[in-house]
């Protein structure tokens, strides 16, 4: 087998720098055999249906729970003993999580979207897990806290997610590039296909759940139809693409060029900022397209500027090829004068 695995390819790839340490490689095996795990749960969750085992019970005699449930748990229990982290923080968990006293503690902080679009699993939809790497800024010894936690975008160290679609895959970035590798299953091991990924400038994609129209603003509302006009760059209308799992609408518009709009539904008193969560959505994805050559805004600043105020806070995220994004701050700009 001549094919870059992971491993190899993080000792390879980051030889001189911070992140080349057997620490951070041990964390990235450890989130990797988490996914591994998750992975082979979702592939099983049709069977579940199939097999009348959605009682409380399984034919183990374990109890049956939702698969995000599921990969929230495996991923908080391998990454707690991993050794090398000092706090996690889950989408799923309202506080920060800290590691058991007895365990080994490092300086690294993870936090993470368990299962992204866990809604559309019953019809066997692409779903991921999103996630974000900090280093803890304070000495101290002592267990990290919020404040540890809340650090702006920009200062990830890694970021990444592994998307459980046709194939598994896992895309990943320590600041030096965008990696792409699918999982062989035959060899259990995820091999590098998508070296140095690069997004397209402009795209041909736009991804926004448009039934919200009605909720939104006059500068969302002509962004939108900009995309879907013929008096744009292209000189054509964009092709509408969503499949409501970002990581998912997320991937293949990096792959193909494009933009995902999830803009503040402002009439909606209940997503006034948007839907997506800045620590553990909006901020890695932004990591990767910045990586890649494309741009993240909120539609005033760069979402990795952001200084977050809260865990769990939400952002309205405009996220894609540069001068697509670039147009949506471009009208907005213009509405706020
Ligand atoms: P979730 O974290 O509860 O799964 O919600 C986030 C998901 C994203 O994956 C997706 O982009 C978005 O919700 C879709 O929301 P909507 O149905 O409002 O378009
Ligand atoms: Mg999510």
């Amino acid at each position: 087998m001549r094919q870059v695995t992971v491993t190899e390819h993080l000792l390879l790839h980051q030889k001189e720098s911070p992140m080349a340490t057997g620490r951070f490689t041990s964390m990235l095996n450890e989130l990797i055999l988490a996914a591994k795990i998750i992975s082979r749960e979702v592939n099983k969750a049709g069977l579940v249906d199939v097999l009348g085992l959605t009682g409380e019970v399984n034919v183990q005699g374990e109890a049956v729970r939702k698969l995000d449930d599921y990969a929230n748990d495996i991923l908080i229990y391998r990454m707690e003993r991993a050794g090398v982290l000092c706090a996690i923080a889950s989408e799923e968990n309202a506080d920060v999580i800290e590691i058991p006293e007895n365990m080994p503690q490092g300086d690294y902080i993870l936090i993470f979207d368990p299962l992204d679009g866990s809604s559309n699993i019953d019809a066997n939809v692409n779903v991921g897990t999103i996630f974000s790497i900090y280093r803890r800024k304070s000495n101290c010894k002592c267990g990290a806290t919020l404040a540890d936690v809340l650090q702006k975008g920009a200062d990830q160290v890694a970021a990444g997610y592994f998307l459980y679609g046709t194939s598994t895959m896992m895309v990943y970035s320590t600041g030096r590039g965008v990696h792409g590798f699918t999982m062989d299953p035959s060899v259990g091991e995820f091999l590098l296909s998508h070296p140095d990924i690069k997004t397209p400038g402009t795209g041909k994609i736009y991804s926004v759940n448009e039934a919200y129209w009605i909720y939104w603003d006059e500068a969302t509302r002509e962004a939108v139809s900009y995309f879907k006009s013929t008096d744009n760059s292209r000189g054509k209308p964009y092709s509408q693409r969503y499949i409501g799992s970002l990581v998912a609408d997320f991937h293949r518009n990096l792959l193909y060029g494009g933009i995902f709009l999830y803009p503040a539904d402002m009439q909606d008193p209940k997503k006034p900022r948007g839907k997506l969560r800045l620590m553990c959505e909006a901020n890695p994805l932004a990591f990767l397209i910045e990586q890649a050559g494309g741009k993240a805004t909120d539609g005033e600043i760069d979402i990795l500027q952001i200084e977050p105020s809260e865990l769990h806070q939400r952002v309205p995220l405009f996220i894609g090829s540069r001068n697509d994004v670039d147009k949506v701050m471009e009208i907005y700009r213009k509405h706020k004068k």
